[in-house]
C-alpha cells in the first residue's frame, strides 16, 4: 500500500494513494459506512503502532460521484471515520500538488458530509471552505468527574463538538496529559447525560478554549479527537464549530478574521460567510508540509501486521 504523509500545523495526515480497499459504488457517505463495517482493520493497520501512532488521520481516496470534484475522500483516525477533517484537507491538497496531481487554484473534494473546496495558494498554504456549520445547542451544563459542572455549546463543523471555556489549566503542551483527562471526562459526562448532536449523533470531539499566547491570535484551543489523541493543529472542523458559535452570539461578523491558536502554538486564519439555511460557511487557512512517501508492508508472518490498538494490544 502506497501512502504519502504530511503534517498541517503539527497534525499528521496519511493519504492512501494506492492499494486501499475497494469500497464499490454509491455515495461517498455510503462508501464510508462500508469502510467502517467491512474494512475497519484499516484503522489500526495503517494508523496505529507499529506503522503510525494515535494522532494520525488517514484519508482514503475514492472516485467522486460529483464530476466537479477532484476526488472523493473518506477521513478516519484510529477510532473510526470522521465526517470531515480540516487539517487533512489541507494536507491532502498539498500532497496532491506535491505529486503533480493539482495546480495552484481552487479544487473540490467530496466528503461523506458534503463537498468542500480547497484553494492552493502556494505549495504549502491552503484555504479550505468547509460544509455548513451551525450551533445545535447553546449553554449545555453537565456534571464532570473530577471537575464539577461544565457549561458549553454543542456545534457541528463537519464533526460534532462540545465547546467550552476552560480556565482550570493553562492550554500549553506541559498540561496535555491533564487536558486530555479533563476532555475525556467531559465527553463521558455528555454521554452519561444523553447530550448528543442532531439525530442522536455522538459528540466525539471536545474543544477547550483559553487565552491566546500570540498577540495576533484571538483564542487558543485544545481539541480531543475521537479516541484519545489531541489535535496538534487548531482543528479545522473545530474552528468551523467555534465560528458558528461566535456568529450565533453576534461576537464575530462575516468576513472578520479569527486567528485560532492550537495547544502547540500553531495557527489557522479563519472567517465565515452566512449560509442561507441559518448556519455559516467557514474558511480555514493553514500550511501543510509533506514528510514522507512510503510503501507499507504487511508481512504474512508478522503477528502484529494488523497494527496494535491504542491500548497497546
Ligand atoms: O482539522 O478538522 C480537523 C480535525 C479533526 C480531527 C483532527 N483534525
Amino acid at each position: 500500500m502506497r501512502v504519502i504523509d504530511s503534517h498541517t500545523e503539527g497534525e499528521p495526515t496519511r493519504i492512501i494513494v494506492d492499494g486501499g480497499p475497494d469500497l464499490g459504488d454509491g455515495s461517498v457517505a455510503d462508501r464510508a459506512l462500508r469502510l467502517r463495517d467491512d474494512h475497519s482493520w484499516i484503522y489500526a493497520a495503517i494508523l496505529s503502532e507499529p506503522r503510525g501512532h494515535d494522532a494520525i488521520v488517514g484519508a482514503l481516496l475514492v472516485p467522486p460521484t460529483d464530476p466537479s470534484c477532484v476526488t472523493g475522500v473518506i477521513f478516519f483516525n484510529p477510532a473510526g471515520n470522521l465526517g470531515m477533517c480540516g487539517h487533512a484537507t489541507i494536507g491532502l491538497t498539498v500532497s496532491l500538488a506535491h505529486m503533480g496531481r493539482l495546480q495552484p487554484g481552487t479544487h473540490r473534494f467530496e466528503t461523506p458530509v458534503g463537498i468542500v473546496s480547497a484553494e492552493l495558494l502556494d505549495r504549502n498554504t491552503v484555504r479550505v471552505t468547509n460544509v455548513e456549520s451551525y450551533r445545535h445547542q447553546p449553554n449545555v451544563t453537565v456534571n464532570v468527574d473530577g471537575i464539577g459542572p461544565v457549561s458549553g455549546d454543542v456545534a457541528w463543523g463537519g464533526n460534532w463538538f462540545f465547546l467550552t471555556e476552560f480556565d482550570l489549566l493553562d492550554l500549553n503542551p506541559e498540561n496535555i496529559a491533564d487536558l486530555t483527562l479533563a476532555a475525556k471526562n467531559i465527553r463521558a459526562a455528555l454521554s452519561r447525560a444523553g447530550v448528543t448532536g442532531a439525530g442522536g449523533e455522538e459528540i466525539d470531539h471536545i474543544e477547550l478554549f483559553g487565552a491566546p499566547k500570540s498577540p495576533t491570535a484571538q483564542g487558543r484551543n485544545f481539541v480531543l479527537c475521537p479516541g484519545g489523541a489531541y489535535d496538534r493543529s487548531p482543528c479545522g472542523t473545530g474552528c468551523s464549530a467555534k465560528l458558528a458559535c461566535l456568529a450565533a452570539d453576534g461576537k464575530l461578523a462575516p468576513g472578520e478574521t479569527w486567528q485560532q491558536e492550537s495547544v502547540i502554538g500553531s495557527t489557522y486564519d479563519c472567517n465565515f460567510v452566512k449560509h442561507p439555511s441559518g448556519g455559516i460557511v467557514a474558511t480555514i487557512q493553514g500550511r501543510a508540509f509533506v514528510t514522507s512517501e512510503a510503501t507499507l508492508v504487511f508481512d504474512a508472518d508478522d503477528p502484529f501486521r494488523g497494527g496494535l490498538c491504542s491500548n497497546g494490544i
